[in-house]
């Protein structure tokens, strides 16, 4: 299938993945680039164009490309390690390069051979290189292998809304990643003002197991595409009874909170907030009462409260339609 995608946009339908673009070629606003006969043919449709693109010649593009070898699986998280498997798209003519620590795959890249095992988190970048070194795109797998990832099984979370939240939160997991898309919230007192410490009760995604959490350290990764607040709950022992880490975009903060029944404790707070949109890597360290919170490899907030020794941990939204989570993990110490 070709249509326009900004240049000519391509799709394979057997492939079933990604939009492919040449680059270049731009189907004119009235007329398609049309697939015959095994070309594809783009005929000059400029006529009484005023934009930078217009195309005035015929162009009949053949195909002659090396296609990026497939990966099995496409990559995941998982608590043991992985077989993956490669597949070149035309065997015979194609050899698979490929590598595991984030550099391009060469001619001079371990060739691939048979399945292999991933035993620890890797980003798998494969490429198949034809007659004359003729290379394909990237293909790309992002793997976690960790015994102390958390595993997105949705029978292991289960999902609370504050008494009075509006509408009912909408939370799922896919493609490893837990997201929610309600606009869940209680107005509540100052918690639509810039207060870092107004309470905002919305809605919580429980880990079902981690009840006895201590000491280690929390990690996830979060992205945010609404504005509103985000964060993650830990040292939970009941929806009345936690630490919180909170960031708001429209309200610019971040904020260490306790939850201590109809007591909300601000612990500290600064004017970070957050850009929507963009994935953040948190870090909360936590040892004895001291709490330390990194954001992207940057120490974010500190604090010290001993009210809550231990308890598992939540996923936070209020009033944000927009969160996605992904890489969740504890490792005890
Ligand atoms: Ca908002
Ligand atoms: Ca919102």
């Amino acid at each position: 299938m070709v249509f326009r995608s900004a240049t000519l946009g391509y799709f394979d339908l057997d492939l079933n993945r990604g939009t492919e673009e040449f680059g270049g070629i731009r189907p004119g606003c009235w007329i398609n680039v049309l697939p015959v006969g095994g070309l594809v043919l783009a005929p000059d449709g400029a006529a009484g164009c005023v934009c930078s693109y217009p195309n005035q010649a015929w162009m009949a593009l053949r195909p002659d490309g090396v296609r990026p070898p497939t990966v099995q699986p496409a990559g995941g998280t998982s608590q043991q390690p992985v077989t993956v498997i490669l597949q070149a798209h035309r065997p015979q003519a194609e050899e698979i390069r490929y590598t595991l620590d984030g550099a391009t795959p060469t001619t001079g890249s371990p060739r691939y051979r048979e399945p292999f095992t991933l035993t620890r988190t890797a980003v798998l970048q494969a490429r198949s290189f034809g007659a004359d070194h003729r290379a394909s795109r990237v293909a790309t797998a992002h793997f976690v292998v960790d015994s102390s990832v958390l595993l997105l099984d949705p029978e292991h979370w289960r999902t609370w809304d504050a008494p009075g939240a509006n509408p009912a939160s909408a939370w799922a997991a896919i493609n490893g990643e837990i997201i929610q898309t309600a606009n869940t919230l209680v107005n509540l007192g100052q918690a639509m003002g810039p207060a870092p410490g107004a309470e905002r009760p919305g809605t919580l995604r429980l880990y079902e197991r981690g009840f006895d959490f201590r000491n280690g350290e929390l990690s996830l990764e979060i992205q945010s595409t609404d504005n509103d607040t985000v964060g993650v709950a830990f040292r939970l022992a009941d929806t009345e009874h936690y630490y919180l880490w909170l960031m708001d975009s429209e309200r610019g903060f971040r904020a260490l909170a306790a939850k201590d029944g109809a007591n909300y404790a601000l612990l500290t707070a600064n004017q970070e907030g957050y850009v929507p949109g963009q994935w953040y890597e948190v870090r909360v360290r936590l040892e004895g009462p001291r709490i330390a919170v990194y954001v992207d490899g940057v120490k974010d907030l500190e604090c010290e409260d001993a009210r809550y020794v231990a308890g598992t941990l939540a996923l936070y939204a209020w009033g944000n339609s927009g969160v996605k989570f992904r890489k969740v993990m504890f490792r005890g110490k």
